[in-house]
């Protein structure tokens, strides 16, 4: 929200929906005057019932693209069929590393030396879409899950709004199942 309106993208967040009603993101969007929706999986019989009312609702804006961000329900294949090739993810690991959750404390046991984020297009199979940039961070002598989500949430805020801004431009390009940027841009950051 803050990336479109600075840099003055072609684009508008059309709504923020989530489904706990106490989501600070729709607390944030309220206060920049954006709409938005709970769709709230407690009082939903299944999993495609939820789906089906979370779809209903986000056709409701009618958007270009789905951005999950700190989503925490597994979709069923009917809702990522629909948005295929229009929905977005940002998982914090190294795909395919480390898919579903507990990702920090999983890399740590490891002991890997590098951890890092993944923004992908989402599929039915959990954590799998084409990857569309990924960032890389240290793991230091001495993190704990606390300060390396810290370090890779500096990282997630760069290449979200990096991915989400190339979607808008029409800059992203479907090789087979591969995703690249068609001018050729880094669809990686190295941090240190
Ligand atoms: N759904 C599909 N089909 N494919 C993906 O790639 C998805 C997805 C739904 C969410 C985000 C994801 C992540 O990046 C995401 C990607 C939740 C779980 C999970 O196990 C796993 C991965 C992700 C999000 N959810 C439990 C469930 O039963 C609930 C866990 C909880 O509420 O704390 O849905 O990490």
């Amino acid at each position: 929200m803050k990336a479109c309106q600075a840099e003055g993208w072609p684009a508008e967040v059309a709504a923020v929906i989530s489904n706990r009603p106490d989501a600070g993101g729709l607390q944030f969007a309220v206060e920049h005057g954006v709409a938005t929706a709970v769709v709230d999986h407690k009082t939903y019989a299944s999993r495609e019932d939820f789906d089906a009312e979370l779809a209903r609702v986000i056709d409701s804006f009618a958007p270009d693209l789905v951005v999950l961000a700190g989503f925490m329900r597994i979709l069923t294949p009917g809702f990522t069929a629909r948005y295929a090739r229009r929905m977005l993810n940002i998982h914090p690991s190294l795909l395919p590393a480390f898919t579903g959750l507990h990702t920090h404390e999983r890399a740590l046991e490891m002991g890997c030396k590098v951890a890092g984020v993944t923004v992908h297009f989402v599929t039915a199979e959990l954590d799998h879409g084409a990857i569309v940039m990924q960032a890389v961070v240290p793991v230091l002598p001495g993190d704990d899950a606390k300060t390396l989500s810290a370090r890779v949430l500096t990282a997630e805020h760069r290449i979200y709004p990096q991915s989400v801004r190339w979607f808008v431009e029409d800059a992203l390009a479907w090789d087979g199942e591969r995703v690249t940027h068609r001018d050729g841009a880094a669809q990686q950051l190295l941090l240190s």
